[in-house]
């Protein structure tokens, strides 16, 4: 069992309990379809059972969203038979609110919420139904979830430790007596930390607990840092769980993360009447009930099915004339829509890499225009792997420049395309990189050739800044692109 519990850019994650079944939900920013929900039984095992926010009417991010725009993170809790769902959209809109019966879907058409005007809402219920929205700063203001209006002026309740910067990420709970305001401070970065203080009503007054923060990794040299973000959970049994956002950084100094902000769980215990969170390790805790194993997921998306996974994101838009699986059976097509990876308005269908080492192949038939195989961080910062003119070429775009690496003459038809990431290429020294990625052509047993190797520090968060991780996946910059199927396979550590 593996900490994380949700691997690549899964980050800010709000998780809920409704009988033996639990649910958490995920920030997804400039990616359509928007806030992935996962299921499980167990807390340790996760399945991705849809997207909050899969529909254009639920999630308008506007041509010009900035990469690390979009949707923020999520609150997401069960109350009176029904999830609910709160977030803003940054780039148009602010908060909104969905909900579901089901939260596999379908969700409602959003409720905004013009009153709140900050991030990171949560929502908490007291008994006497007062529905109370809490948002970064830390304000909070009382609402109708049904029609989204303020009642009365949000009002400033508690900004963390003095000095720490950026409180945000406010979950509110009543456990016991008391009425707990969970927050994150010190920044995204490896200042990161959790702070909570406790009160006698929604609205406090709050008094910090004397152990703040009561997680932080700043200052150590654990595997896994960056750690804030979190929210609790009560088990079946009566123990606690908090779920928090961390990264793996990897190589030299300062360190570079590539896969984004991930999804990590730890266990509570409470002493008096303060949560005392365990150990964030690498190994996850394990909980005293039997676990869940979820089906492992397969290697290869031969795309038969109509509608994608919900695990397949799009930047900004995804429309049937650009994308889609109905236009030759068993490939997924794609048209340009005008704009390269380097633009905001690129033809794109990827996921998000989930594994440090990991291997991707996709068969492309780029007859019809010009298209390939890319990894991301945003348009400033991308690898690919393309077809065109009966070339293959290796394109590097690193902050303003941008370089055809390499290029070799492929034969017509169908071929297949391969990125593998693996241990650094280079010299190990305190400016070693975290990892190579390999771009080029399959062998016909499936090994890459690689046509070039090139650094991944320059495809990490330290480099390239933003909320995200990398995602990869398919595009087309001209014309129309078909691919007959896409494999993702991680590669087991050596030695
Ligand atoms: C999020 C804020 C944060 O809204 O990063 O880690 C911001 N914390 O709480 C974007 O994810």
């Amino acid at each position: 069992m593996t900490n994380p519990v949700i691997a690549g850019f899964h980050p800010d994650p709000s998780v809920c309990r409704v009988g033996e079944d639990y649910y958490l939900a995920c920030s997804s920013f400039e990616y359509f379809p928007g806030v992935p929900i996962f299921h499980s039984r167990d807390l340790v095992h996760w399945t991705q059972i849809g997207n909050a926010l899969d529909r254009p009417s639920q999630l308008d991010l506007p041509a010009g969203t900035a990469s690390s725009g979009g949707i923020y993170a999520p609150t997401l809790r069960h109350h009176d038979g029904r999830f609910w769902l709160i977030t803003t959209n940054v780039s148009g809109g602010g908060n909104l609110l969905v909900t579901a019966t089901d939260p596999a879907g379908p969700w409602s058409e959003p409720i905004p919420l013009p009153g709140v005007l900050g991030i990171d809402p949560d929502i908490a219920w007291d008994d006497d139904g007062a529905c109370w929205c809490t948002f970064a700063g830390v304000s909070q203001v009382r609402i109708d979830p049904h029609t989204g209006q303020c009642l009365g002026e949000p009002r400033r309740i508690w900004s963390g430790t003095p000095g720490a910067k950026a409180p945000e990420a406010p979950h509110l709970y009543r456990i016991g007596d008391f009425w707990y305001l969970l927050l994150a401070e010190g920044g995204t970065e490896r200042g990161h930390a959790v702070s909570i203080a406790r009160g006698p009503s929604p609205a406090g007054p709050f008094e910090p607990c004397p152990r703040n923060p009561i997680l932080t990794h700043r200052g150590t040299d654990r595997p896994i840092q960056n750690t804030g973000h979190a929210d609790l959970v009560q088990a079946p049994d009566g123990s606690w769980w908090m779920v928090l956002l961390g990264v793996r950084p990897h190589g030299g100094t300062p360190g570079w993360h590539v896969l984004g902000r991930e999804t990590f769980l730890t266990p509570l215990r409470w002493v008096d009447g303060w949560p005392v969170p365990g150990d964030v390790s690498l190994c996850a805790p394990e909980p005293p009930w039997p676990l869940t194993a979820a089906a492992a997921e397969p290697v290869r998306d031969d795309f038969d099915l109509a509608d994608l996974h919900p695990r397949w994101i799009s930047l900004r838009v995804r429309t049937p004339e650009h994308c889609t699986t109905g236009d030759r059976p068993g490939w997924l097509t794609l048209r340009a829509r005008g704009g390269s990876l380097d633009d905001l308005d690129v033809t794109f269908v990827g996921r998000r890499q989930q594994d440090r080492y990991c291997g991707v192949r996709t068969a492309i038939d780029a007859s019809g225009g010009r298209g390939g195989l890319a990894v991301r961080l945003d348009e400033r910062h991308h690898y690919a792997i393309e077809i065109a003119d009966g070339e293959a070429r290796v394109l590097a775009r690193i902050g303003p420049l941008r370089t055809v690496v390499t290029a070799r003459a492929v034969p017509d038809g169908p071929v297949v395309l391969g990125i593998d990431t693996g241990p650094f290429e280079g010299t190990h020294d305190s400016r070693s990189g975290p990892d190579s990625v390999s771009l080029g052509l399959a062998r016909p047993d499936g090994s890459l050739d690689a046509l070039a190797t090139l650094d991944g520090r320059y495809l990490s968060t330290e480099v390239a800044g933003g909320f995200t991780g990398r995602v990869i996946g398919m595009y087309a910059e001209h014309g129309t692109v078909h691919f007959d199927w896409f494999d993702y396979r991680p590669t087991p550590p050596r030695g």
